[in-house]
């Protein structure tokens, strides 16, 4: 197995189901990654460890699903100069729209890109780190661009 090149984090199991979307478009494309839970307020400590060592380990962008108040990609992004792509969670009494306004509305200086609520969402954060990762690795380009044309056919 090669050295992950996308850290998935979620803020909580319950993230688990919408975050496979992503899980599912990076094993398809051949990416390799890795998946933690790591909650912005439950496990502070383990969040800014994870994001303060993602580079040394190999990790070139993060991706972080998190529900309601969805502090994960802001804080991670925080911790670390990768990029950070976030999905709101359809989690709660709103139904990830908390969650997407946490997440979109980074104040001015830390950027997050923030994706759709929800699968869309998740699957769209997997494409968006393939185009990331394919400036620099050749074979991840060739594969999000074969995804690409298949969609011509559709
Ligand atoms: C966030 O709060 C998680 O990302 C999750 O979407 C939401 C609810 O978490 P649980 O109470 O289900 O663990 O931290």
């Amino acid at each position: 197995m090669s050295q992950p090149l996308v850290g998935v984090v979620m803020g909580s199991k319950t993230d688990a189901e919408i975050m496979q979307s992503a899980i599912d478009v990076l094993t398809a494309m051949g990416i390799e990654h890795e998946v933690s839970i790591i909650s912005a307020h439950r496990t502070p400590d383990k969040a800014k460890q994870y994001a303060q060592t993602a580079r040394e380990r190999g990790i070139e962008v993060i991706i972080a699903g998190a529900g309601m108040a969805a502090h994960l990609p802001g804080v991670l992004a925080s911790w670390t100069t990768l990029p950070v792509i976030g999905v709101p969670m359809a989690s709660g009494e709103l139904k990830g729209v908390d969650a997407l306004y946490s997440i979109v509305q980074m104040p001015a200086g830390i950027p997050v890109a923030c994706m759709a609520i929800g699968s869309a969402g998740a699957k769209n954060a997997a494409y968006l780190a393939a185009e990331i990762l394919g400036l620099k690795h050749e074979k991840i380009r060739r594969a999000y661009e074969k995804y690409r044309s298949e969609l011509q056919g559709t």
